[in-house]
């Protein structure tokens, strides 16, 4: 074996997780299996999702030890620390890729990462893997999109990786390369139905500030459509999902490219239904109609903030009407709507919150999650509040997700702004239903006065 490809996302060891029981193949390292193999590399994959930490540490323990590579993001973090660990204990050469490598590179490296990748993985490890195998570390410094310590400690950066400019010339994810059928079954299984995930794209070119642009950067390339189809036809031909979920940043960017895409899966008589993540801007009638046609049951959509002013401030170029108008115009479609909110952007007062309190409200989506801001290294809204940042963690332990923002409003605070429209909007939608007993109402509304007077109240509580 020229290389073991793994992540650290363990399903059974993750409560959240296993409440939500929605996982999907890791896409990016079954994209790399996919070109090494093409190119004639033994390439493996150990999927952790179904497994254990401790069945990884046996695999690596029982070795022979070859080059292991890590897919990281901000919360598998510590699991990938651990596991480059043992890795490094075993004999391995470890090399780690993915979204959070390029902004953490020195930590990485200390954390026993031997190499770390910076942007698109395939091609960067083909030309890696026979270097780390058979030539002395200075021949490192030829390989683009790397970082490594050259052998006096110092810190070598290579020049940037081009991306791949024609990403259909590249095989599909190896998804053979894992129990692909099982993630399948689990969706089938909780939810009623099968799903399978795909991306037609690579790279969004919109700049809200929160977002990690760190693999892709802000370049967009597409896939044809035709190739599209011809991947959600074999995946339905051997998966037999009863749906999918297209997991591009955002599905709905090229008008252009989703007509075809829609003629030709209408040319070929495939409909399955799938949900996608849109911008609302990037929703029109016609869209919303050709969505619909496609088989589209839900469409997911960042609405963050119902204060045009923190939309504004996150750079996220989309008001808050058209997040308004979008929603409806699914929802005349059948389509579904989920709404994405975030709490505590920069700025954020108690009259933004009333803002999309009442946004929510009038909206009123089929669902909404929320989160409190988080600022992820390598985004300008990381930069932008970096001098007030604190980690309640060692690095090798927490995750950009636990960082605090000294001078923003307190944990508490947002506790209460997020009860406080969970119960407005419980009532909206009560106060549209018949037969309700009016001391729900009345309890509900107590119950909301209550939340309202704790936000209010801990309003004046910072994070130290
Ligand atoms: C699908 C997806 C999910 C799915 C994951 C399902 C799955 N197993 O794929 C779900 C919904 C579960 C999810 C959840 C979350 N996600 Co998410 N997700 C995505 C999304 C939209 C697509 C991922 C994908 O398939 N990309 C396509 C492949 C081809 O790209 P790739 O994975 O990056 O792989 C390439 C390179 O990274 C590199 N590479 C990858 N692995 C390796 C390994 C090695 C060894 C090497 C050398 C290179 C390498 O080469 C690959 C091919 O070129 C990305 C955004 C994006 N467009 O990538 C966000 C993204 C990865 N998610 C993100 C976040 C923040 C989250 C959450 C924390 C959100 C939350 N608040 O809960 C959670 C974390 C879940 C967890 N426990 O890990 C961030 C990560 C930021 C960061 N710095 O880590 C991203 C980048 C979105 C963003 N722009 O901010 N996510
Ligand atoms: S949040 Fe969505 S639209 Fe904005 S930059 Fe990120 S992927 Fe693009």
């Amino acid at each position: 074996m020229d290389i073991l490809l793994t992540h650290g996302y363990f399903l059974y060891e993750d409560p959240k997780e296993l409440q939500i029981m929605k996982p999907y193949p890791p896409l990016g390292i079954l994209y790399i299996c996919a070109h090494l193999r093409k190119k004639g590399l033994r390439a493996e994959v150990f999927d952790s999702t179904f497994s254990s930490s401790r069945e990884l540490f046996g695999v690596l323990q029982q070795g022979p030890p070859s080059v292991l590579g890590v897919y990281a993001n901000l919360m598998t973090r510590p699991n990938v620390v651990e596991i480059l660990r043992v890795a490094k204990n075993a004999g391995w050469q470890t090399v780690v890729g993915g979204p959070e490598p390029g902004a953490y590179i020195n930590e990485y490296l200390q954390a026993g990462a031997d190499v770390v990748v910076v942007g698109e993985g395939e091609v960067t490890l083909e030309e890696l893997i026979p270097v780390l195998r058979s030539r002395p570390r200075d021949a490192l410094r030829r390989v683009d999109g790397i970082a490594f310590l050259a052998s006096d400690g110092s810190l070598v950066q290579t020049r940037p990786r081009e991306q791949i400019k024609d990403i259909d010339s590249q095989p599909w994810p190896a998804r053979e390369a894992i129990d692909s059928e099982r993630y399948v079954q689990v969706w089938r299984q909780h939810h009623g139905m099968g799903s399978v995930s795909l991306i037609t794209a690579r790279g969004c070119p919109y700049h809200c500030r929160w977002c990690s642009h760190e693999v892709f950067g802000k370049t967009h390339r597409r896939r044809k459509p035709a190739s599209v189809a011809d991947e959600l036809e074999w995946l339905i031909d051997r998966y037999k999902p009863e749906m999918a979920w297209m997991a591009d940043d955002v599905f709905t960017i090229h008008h252009g490219w989703l007509s075809q895409y829609a003629g030709e899966l209408k040319r070929r008589k495939l409909k399955l239904p799938f949900e996608c993540i849109s911008r609302a801007d990037r929703l029109n009638s016609q869209v919303v109609a050709s969505l619909a046609e496609m088989g589209c049951f839900r469409v997911w959509i960042g609405s963050e903030s119902g204060s045009q002013r923190i939309l504004d401030a996150m750079e996220r170029g989309v008001s808050v009407e058209q997040v308004r108008s979008a929603v409806a115009l699914c929802k005349s479609h059948g389509i579904q709507t989920g709404m994405f909110l975030m709490w505590g952007y920069e700025g954020e007062e108690l009259d933004d919150i009333e803002a999309t309190i009442q946004h929510v409200k009038k909206t009123d989506p089929d669902i909404f999650f929320t989160t409190v801001s988080y600022p992820i290294k390598g985004t300008p809204y990381f930069s932008e509040v970096a001098s007030r940042v604190e980690s309640p963690k060692k690095w090798m332990a927490g995750s950009d997700r636990e960082l605090r923002i000294r001078g923003r409003h307190s944990r508490g605070f947002y506790k209460f702004a997020d009860q406080l429209l969970r119960s407005e909007v419980e009532l909206e939608q009560l106060r549209g239903k018949l037969g309700v007993a009016p001391s729900t109402i009345t309890q509900l509304k107590n119950k909301t006065a209550d939340f309202r007077a704790g936000l209010h109240a801990s309003a004046g509580e910072v994070e130290a």
